[in-house]
This record gives C-alpha cells, structure tokens and sequence, in this order.
C-alpha cells in the first residue's frame, strides 16, 4: 500500500524554521554554532520529541531522532541531512531534508508500521563549513574521517572554537560520534543546480558526488603609495590575487567538469589609496573525476609558482579534501523504482553541491535524492521548490526509507 507523508504540516514547518534565525537584516543566517543555529536546533528538537523520538546528541553536536518501534532491531536506516546554513541562505538547502526525513517516520509511525529496523533522522553539524572548515564536518566526523577533538578544536573565522561554541549553544553533546552505525544513509536535497528543471524531470537519482577542494591563499607583495608608485614598480598582492582568479576561472572552462570559485578575498592594509600587500582569499574547486581534480590542484600550484617567481610571498593552506564518491546502486534503483510508481519523471545524476552523505557514503550504502531549484539558484535567498516537487521527493523518500527498513 502506497503511504504519504503529512505535506502541509511539511510544509509549515519548512516556513517556519525558515523564519528561524534571521539577523536584523531579515537575512537567514543559521551559520553553525551561532546563537541563531541554537533556535533552529531547539526547534527541530520540540518537533522531534513531539514525534516520540529518542533525541540523542553527540559531541559534535549532530542530532539524532530515533525511533525504536517494538519489534525493530539492528542499525537504523538513516535519513540525514543538515539545518546549519551559509549567510544569506535559502529556506530549502538541508532542512528540506531533515524536515522530511521526520516527516517520513511520524508516516510510518502514523499508518501503524513495523519496520524490522530502527530509523533515525539526523541534522549533522556545520554541513556548510562557512565558519569552521571543513565543510560536512559533523558528517566527516561520525564517519571517522575526523577526529573529534581535532574538530571541536577548529578555530573559526571569526576566532572562536567550535568546541567552545558548542558548549556555549548547548549542544555539545554525551553522545560518541559514530555511535548510531547506520544500515543504510539517505539524504533529500533540493538540486541546488539547473540540471532537473532543465531537463523537465521531478526526481534526481543521484547516483554520485564530485571531488571537493578548498584551500586558503595567501600573496604578500609591497603596500605603496597608490598615486606615487609607478605601475612598473609595484608587487601589487591584489593584482596578483585577481591574476589567480582569472587562471582558475579559464581553467575551469577548458577542464572537462570542472567548478572553481573565490568566494572570499580580504585585502590587507585595505586602503582605498594604498597598494594591497597582502591578500588573502579561499579557493574552492571540484571535479567529478578525481584525476582532473589533481590535475586543477597542480596547475593552481604551478601558476602560485610563477607569482613567487616574480617575487610575491604566496602560501597555501588546504582546508577541505575529499573525493569523489559513487552511491550504493541499490538504494539508487530504489528511488527510481519509487518514482515509477508514482509515475514522477526521474534521471540518473552527479551532484555538484557536497553532501553528508558524501561523508556517510564511507561507512554505509548511501545515495541521495534530488528535487528541482528553480534557476538552479541556491545559497541565495531566491532559492526555490514548488511545493509539489517538495511533497513528490518526500513521498520518494518515505517509499525507499520503508523499503530499506523492511
Ligand atoms: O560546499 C558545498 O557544496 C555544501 O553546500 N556544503
Ligand atoms: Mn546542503
Ligand atoms: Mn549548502
């Protein structure tokens, strides 16, 4: 028998924790460990002890919702994903996923279901990685990629602890990551990308994740007297960052699906009349294809070669590595079967964003589940999902997470 999940109250809670955790700007900004993650956090945990489940907290602070129906033993099947968010976010970007993953239990809960597993929803901290890198550092964590002491001492950038912050949110949790060993892993996301819409198609099945590398830059030249200065006599680091843009903007084009973003950039004296001698700035590039991703980190670092050449001080500090991943082919089929049936258009796809289930994908069959952005637009305030492509992926998800837990 065909279930569905309660879609209005989904819904309204998507809104509501939308609403939750903006600054005075109006802007939402549940960036992790702030005080306005902490109410998105104690929301999402009214709302999961509302539903019966066993709330359980690690020291990393991801949460757990689990249900233990009688009956039911071994390793839960997981359904995860993330509420943190960058500055300025959408509403969609991880609590779409958390949100349904509850939704999809007080379903079964609802229809008087007895699966032979436990099922836990997860919201992993500091998915986005914008305050304390890595990226997917709660998920990278509970995978054992991580250290947990080694996380909890990261240095913010904004000079605070994520331990500390933790602690000071109250979210540092009894709990050893990786205690919750999941069965299987799967994450509903919206695209955040142009592909599904493009393509006229109401579910993703995602069949893989590309590589990811972040790292920190920094180009010292000479500060000088804008007006005074020859152009021939300067070591401008802020001409020589831009330099290092425009390299990696053109390699992106010529390299077979290859992304590469310089998100931030930060001058030093930053003076409107003086000639940048520092800039320091992130470097973000992926590739679904771990040799061409090699090959963009080697040409990054031969063209930072020939800036030091010419005399600028450069260095370089990795923030983030991973590789990319490949999903479990049966949870794969299992979503597309699901979509079949419900007759949704569905194809096959790579993700371009990085994902917990990135992270989870190392200890566990994992895959995930997409539904359409509209323009492709996200970590963007104008990030968009039709409620019925919302309702239809959640409904996709509450298919496969009754499959898996069978
Ligand atoms: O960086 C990413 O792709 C993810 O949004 N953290
Ligand atoms: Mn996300
Ligand atoms: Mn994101």
């Amino acid at each position: 028998m065909t279930l569905a999940i309660d879609s209005a109250r989904l819904v309204a809670r998507l809104k509501e924790l939308g609403a939750t955790g903006r600054d005075e700007a109006g802007r939402l900004c549940r960036v992790a460990a702030t005080d306005a993650d902490r109410l998105g956090r104690d929301l999402l945990c009214n709302w999961l002890s509302e539903a019966g489940l066993r709330i359980a907290i690690d020291r990393i602070g991801n949460i757990h919702g689990v249900w233990e129906p009688a009956g039911a033993a071994g390793d839960p099947v997981i359904i995860g994903s993330h509420i943190d968010t960058v500055i300025d976010a959408g509403v969609y970007d991880g609590c779409y996923g958390v949100l349904a993953g509850l939704a999809v239990i007080e379903a079964m809960q609802l229809a008087g279901e007895k699966p032979s597993r436990p099922l836990a929803v997860v919201a992993y901290t500091n998915e986005e990685g914008v305050r304390y890198a890595p990226d997917m550092m709660g998920s990278l964590v509970a995978a054992g990629g991580l250290a947990t002491d080694a996380a909890l001492a990261t240095i913010g950038t904004d000079g605070t602890t994520l331990g500390a912050e933790l602690e000071r949110i109250g979210y540092a949790g009894p709990h050893e990551p990786g205690f919750l060993k999941p069965h299987v892993y799967v994450e509903l996301h919206v695209e955040q990308g142009p592909i599904l819409e493009a393509d006229g198609q109401a579910i993703g099945a995602v069949e893989n994740l590309q590589g990811i590398s972040w790292q920190k830059i920094t180009i010292g030249g000479a500060a000088n007297h804008a007006g005074t200065t020859p152009m021939a006599m300067r070591h401008d680091a802020g001409v020589a960052a831009g330099r290092v843009i425009a390299f990696l903007d053109q390699l992106a084009r010529e390299t077979p699906g290859a992304v590469a973003t310089v998100g931030t950039m930060r001058f030093e004296p930053n003076a409107i009349n003086v000639i940048p001698s520092t800039a320091i700035f992130t470097v973000d590039l992926r590739n679904p294809d771990e040799e061409r991703l090699q090959g963009q980190e080697a040409a990054l670092d031969a063209f930072l070669e020939r800036l030091r050449g010419e005399g600028f001080a450069v260095t370089a500090e990795p923030m983030a590595r991973f590789q990319p991943v490949t999903f479990a082919p049966e949870i794969v089929a299992a979503i597309e079967a699901s979509a079949t049936e419900r007759q949704l258009s569905c194809r096959r796809m790579t993700s371009g964003a990085g994902h917990d289930a990135q992270m989870i994908a190392r200890i566990a069959p994992a895959a995930m589940i997409f539904v359409p952005s509209k323009g492709g637009i996200s970590h963007n305030p104008a990030e968009f999902t039709a409620e019925s492509d919302l309702i239809a992926g959640a409904n996709v998800l509450l298919d496969v997470a009754r499959k898996l837990s069978r």
